[in-house]
């Protein structure tokens, strides 16, 4: 009897073993660090700026830095659209930067998490959302969500199993967490009320804002930003209410690291997706007091310091729990930098020599440069090889290459299965490329940048950015000029033909001639 006990634990260790190995092998955890607004040009292994970012450089020193990674889109919500479904956001007529919209995700609609559950995997998002929640058109406010029940819907209903959420921005009411659907820590005898629009002299509930009481703002407002005021900051939108719900902001990069760690620590004995979507270096920039200071760049480097710590932590917790060797970690960031966001918090002012955008035009909401490439970076501990790569690729691509590394069929239309590159560092990257900024479009061939013309401003001054808009085309040569200094459209008419040619295909009906009608 006891023989044949032991008999039978012998094979279940065998068993166990197999599957561990299998695990190991085809379903490794997979953690996308995401964070919002950070630059080319602030991850220090990037050898652009000046701030420090010593976490995530270990993995972009000990796994592979792309080079040419990009977002799909110069904003938050299309690039987290592309992203999480591996098809372009400009697709999508109309998706732009949500506020209090509804979820621009169809629910019929594969992502990444969805194709990781199928496949077994535990999966979960923490930290900034930012595609709506609700039903609706999509436009502001459309998701005419009640805070006080379950909110549907959401991050649950398009793959994840555990959502731990801030609806949209920092910068945007309600500040409150919201978890699977629910508001956390609401008093039902103090409901919450939301509003984004302004028309009518009963739309701010009565209660402070920004506009009306600036001399109880701790941040002042510099544009947008004049509504309900919590914590001291003027956020976009009114709200009421959820007075024991309220978020503390210098306290949220800890939050969310914790949330992000215990999620870790739950799901560590099966294979796991963590969408680590940090706030950081978006607007209202809160670092906790123990990092005020430390940049020497005021706030904007203080918590780009902080989000480095807040990565260190998390890796600090892989290592500890014995997931580093089967944990392929991707680092990127929803769009380019911005300094100057809405409110006055010196960023500007004391950037010194730093430099956000790494020498590339334009910034955030830009269809330059700047605009979509982003720090990129993969690493998977014994598994990736250091290294760096030239090679094109883009957030579009993480579902197919994901997909292929776990043994799944499904493609999306729009992203490349880059595994090979993203595991070994092997293999070419994309032909080509399109850009989004505020539905318009960019398209990258090569080396060759093309940007059709627009009648839309060259900058938006309140951010002091150059938006990409030109009346006439523009035709960049990465190579020789990548800070896009020298528009050769005059000069080389046959390039921008053929490569025009080639965009036009890929952009399909959704555009009209006008712009072929100026070529010829
Ligand atoms: C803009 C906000 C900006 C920021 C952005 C979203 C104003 C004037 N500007 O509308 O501060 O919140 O939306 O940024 O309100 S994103 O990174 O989430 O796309
Ligand atoms: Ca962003």
């Amino acid at each position: 009897m006891i023989k044949k006990i032991k008999y039978l634990i012998i094979i279940q260790f065998i068993l166990i073993g197999c599957k561990t190995d299998d695990y190991t092998a085809n379903s490794p955890n997979i953690i996308i660090i995401y964070t919002d607004d950070l630059g080319y040009g602030d991850v220090s292994a990037y050898g652009k700026g000046t701030l420090n970012t010593p976490n995530i450089d270990k993995l972009a020193n000990e796994g592979i830095r792309f080079n040419n990674g990009y977002a799909t889109s110069a904003t938050c919500t299309p690039s987290r659209y592309g992203l999480l479904t591996g098809n372009y956001p400009w697709r999508k007529e109309g998706l732009k930067i949500s506020t209090g919209g509804s979820l621009v995700i169809d629910t019929t609609e594969m992502t990444i998490p969805k194709l990781l559950k199928i496949k077994g995997y535990h999966t979960g998002i923490i930290g900034k959302w930012h595609l709506g929640l609700g039903l609706g058109d999509g436009s502001e406010g459309t998701g005419m969500i009640d805070y006080n029940s379950n909110i549907y819907p959401g991050p649950n209903q398009v793959g994840f199993d555990f959502s731990h959420i801030m609806a949209d921005t920092q910068d945007r009411v309600p500040t409150v967490y919201i978890e699977n659907g629910n508001v956390l820590n609401l008093d039902p005898n103090d409901p919450i009320e939301v509003n984004f629009f302004h028309q009518g002299i009963n739309d701010d509930y009565g209660l402070p804002t920004g506009l009306k009481n600036p001399e109880l703002t701790t941040m002042k407002w510099h544009h947008g930003h004049n509504g309900s005021i919590i914590n001291g900051v003027p956020r976009i939108g009114f709200m009421r209410g959820g007075k024991s719900a309220l978020w503390s902001d210098i306290d949220m990069a800890d939050y969310f690291l914790k949330e992000a760690t215990e999620y870790i620590k739950r799901n560590k004995n099966n294979p796991f997706f963590l969408f680590y979507s940090l706030q950081q270096p978006h607007v209202p920039r809160t670092p906790h007091p123990r990092f005020e200071g430390k940049s020497g760049m005021g706030p904007r480097g203080d918590v780009i310091v902080e989000a480095d710590w807040c990565i260190g932590e998390l890796y600090k917790t892989l290592d500890n729990e014995g997931l580093l060797d089967n944990t392929l970690i991707i680092f990127s960031s929803d769009n380019g930098p911005v300094l100057n966001d809405g409110y006055y918090d010196d960023a500007v002012e004391k950037l010194g020599d730093h430099t956000p955008s790494g020498g590339l035009r334009g910034g955030k909401y830009s269809l330059f440069e700047a605009g979509t490439k982003v720090p990129f970076i993969s690493y998977w501990r014994g598994k990736i090889n250091p290294g760096v790569s030239n090679e094109l690729i883009s957030q579009v691509d993480l579902l197919n290459s994901i997909s292929s590394i776990i043994g799944s069929e499904f493609k999306s239309n729009d992203g490349i299965d880059l595994s090979d590159l993203l595991l070994r560092n092997n293999g070419k990257g994309r032909d080509h490329l399109v850009v989004e900024a505020s539905t318009r479009t960019a398209f990258r061939k090569g080396d060759w940048v093309i940007i059709p013309p627009y009648d839309a401003p060259a900058l938006n001054k309140n951010v002091n950015i150059e938006l990409g808009n030109s009346n006439n085309f523009q035709l960049y040569n990465l190579e020789d000029d990548p800070s896009q200094k020298n528009n050769l459209a005059k000069i080389e008419k046959e390039k921008l033909k053929e490569i025009y040619n080639e965009f036009l295909k890929i952009r399909g009906d959704n555009f009209s001639n006008i712009e072929s009608l100026i070529l010829e």
